[in-house]
């Protein structure tokens, strides 16, 4: 640690966020001798795990894989207990290993940093917190979440609803009861889709206010023996060698032949067995399904026969089945008794692309089609997704550049690490990395692993500055656009392509080439002597 003339203490890495990604690189930077910070809003740890305590909240990536997998003993030590991880076992894991790596002292939490400036003169990042603080880094690590700028609908009358009002996204830590309550749910994404039928169990009626209907596969969760535990710890290392390169950074692949080289008993078997296996791994059944739109009509149709078949009314089946979107171009939903939901005497469902919202009330909703009386109102709409936890703080780089300037037509990344115009800032997890389109524990550790290196090779050459060349980040950005069409991607309006927040920029931001290609091309510039960067 360091000070500067005001007395102010300089560190060497400053690390925003302390989820997955953020807890990694506390840890790898310490132990390669960088005095590094942590700053985190949060009163703990956890990031996304930390906020997203609605009932029902679940990951959709099998708990053995969304696991760190960089210190073996940590993998060996800790007893996943369930198939998917609920919130609670996430959020007990990640502080287990904050108190297990001593991370928590590195950290400064309840701390929201609200602006970030790179001085040229002295090659530092000067960062400003909603605790008045200000802090002073050679590098500043992004880990602010892909998923964590929530959005909240401008909705008339908003204000004036004199019920409980709840966010699937900051929710209470002590759980408010429904018993007896009328509640309504706004959404059905993931959130709303994972709530809904915890909610309904306990509410006296439950109002599902749909737009779009999106598709979700049921979670096959189970209980973890010890004999399938030990069976998994066993198999750890290759499983996490197979990771390491695969598309998704899971072991999981698809059918080896595509959908339209198949005959229809076939396909079915295979779609059933995915079926059976769950989740968003249906969305990838067939190597094609995400590239031909005639073999993925094969999976939609699939999928919308299962829903017909679990939901007895016709009407609420059919609103229940998306329309705009081929599936999986917008992140399949995984449930626990979704759609069986919506047999409850006390659910309803809200068709609001028949029945458009009006405004909201002091006692609900009112519609095109009516007024429902609620007691509580759940708002499950979302976050401006990837580059919202950047542009809502004050983020300048060299010569006062903004990154809302900077992006004004959508992000420009090299790697989805490096911005042009910002030195000595790295962002984890944001556009133009594979992102949510892979496991993001090993794409966390893969991205930290490799800013830690190019940091460690910086300290090591004298270099006080290194950023991506503009022509570097134009070409990636311009791969990531050009990949993203090879793919159904962009048939869809959602948060991967920004069409969810009003007057984003649109264009598809996760990298959709596959975490093992994207590993090669990182691997490849760092063997490559950092091609791309310049380094003063
Ligand atoms: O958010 P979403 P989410 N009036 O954006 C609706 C991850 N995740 O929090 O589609 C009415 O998907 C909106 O409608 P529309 C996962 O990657 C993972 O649910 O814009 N409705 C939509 O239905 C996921 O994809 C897990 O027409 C409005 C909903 O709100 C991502 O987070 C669990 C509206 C928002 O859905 C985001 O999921 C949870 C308005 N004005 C989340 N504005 C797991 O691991 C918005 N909506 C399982």
């Amino acid at each position: 640690m360091g000070g500067n003339a005001s007395g102010q203490q300089v560190r060497d890495v400053l690390v925003v966020g302390a989820g997955f990604a953020g807890l990694y690189a506390l840890h790898r930077f310490r132990q390669d001798g960088f005095d590094v910070q942590g700053v985190e809003a949060a009163p703990g740890v956890g990031g996304t795990w930390y906020w997203n305590r609605y009932p029902g909240a679940r990951c959709d990536v099998e708990s053995v894989d969304y696991s760190y997998s960089f210190d073996e003993r940590l993998q060996q030590e800790w007893r996943w207990s369930e198939r998917y991880a609920a919130q609670p076992e996430i959020l007990a894991y990640l502080e287990h290993v904050a108190r297990r790596f001593d991370l928590e002292c590195l950290i400064r939490f309840e701390t929201r940093v609200t602006c970030a400036r790179f001085d040229e003169q002295d090659s530092m990042w000067t960062v400003g917190t909603d605790t008045g603080d200000t802090l002073r880094a050679r590098y500043l690590v992004l880990a602010t979440g892909c998923l964590s700028a929530v959005h909240t609908p401008d909705i008339p009358g908003a204000a004036d609803f004199a019920g409980e009002v709840l966010f699937t996204a900051n929710w209470p830590h002590h759980p408010p009861s429904f018993e007896g309550r009328r509640v309504g749910v706004l959404g059905t994404g993931s959130s709303g889709i994972q709530s809904i039928p915890i909610l309904a169990r306990e509410a006296a009626s439950l109002t599902v206010f749909q737009r779009s209907a999106n598709y979700s596969v049921p979670m096959p969760n189970q209980v973890l023996s010890d004999e399938e535990w030990e069976r998994i710890r066993a198999d750890y290392p290759a499983r996490r060698r197979k990771s390491a390169y695969a598309p998704a950074g899971t072991p999981h692949e698809p059918y080896p032949k595509g959908a339209l080289e198949i005959g229809e008993e076939e396909r079915r078997a295979a779609l059933e067995a995915r079926w059976q296996q769950g989740g968003v791994l249906f969305g990838k059944t067939f190597p094609d399904q995400m590239s031909d739109l005639a073999a993925n009509d094969v999976a939609r149709r699939f999928a919308e026969e299962k829903i017909r078949r679990i939901v007895h009314d016709p009407v609420t089946a059919r609103d229940l089945i998306p329309t705009d979107h081929p599936i999986g171009t917008k992140r399949i939903c995984t449930d626990i008794g979704y759609y069986e939901t919506f047999n409850r005497p006390n659910v309803r469902l809200v068709n609001l692309r028949r029945e458009p919202i009006t405004r909201i009330t002091e006692t609900g909703i009112r519609t095109g089609g009516g007024e429902y009386e609620l007691d509580v109102l759940v708002y499950a709409t979302g976050f401006d997704a990837m580059t919202g936890s950047l542009s809502r703080m004050a983020l300048s780089g060299r010569d006062d550049v903004r990154i809302q300037d900077v992006w004004a037509h959508g992000p420009l990344t090299y790697l989805g690490l490096g911005i042009p115009g910002f030195p000595n800032l790295f962002n984890l997890g944001g556009p133009g990395c594979p992102s949510v389109l892979a496991n993001m524990v090993l794409h966390s550790e893969q991205q930290v692993d490799w800013v830690a290196d190019l940091v460690t090779w910086c300290a090591s050459n004298g270099i006080d500055q290194v950023e991506p060349r503009h022509d570097a980040a134009v070409k990636w950005t311009e791969h990531v656009q050009q990949v993203s069409r090879r793919t159904l991607f962009p048939m869809a309006s959602s948060w991967y392509t920004g069409a969810n927040i009003e007057g984003k920029p649109r264009g598809f931001m996760p990298y959709a080439g596959g975490f093992g290609n994207y590993r090669t091309s990182c691997d490849q510039v760092r063997s490559d002597g950092y091609e791309g960067m310049v380094f003063t």
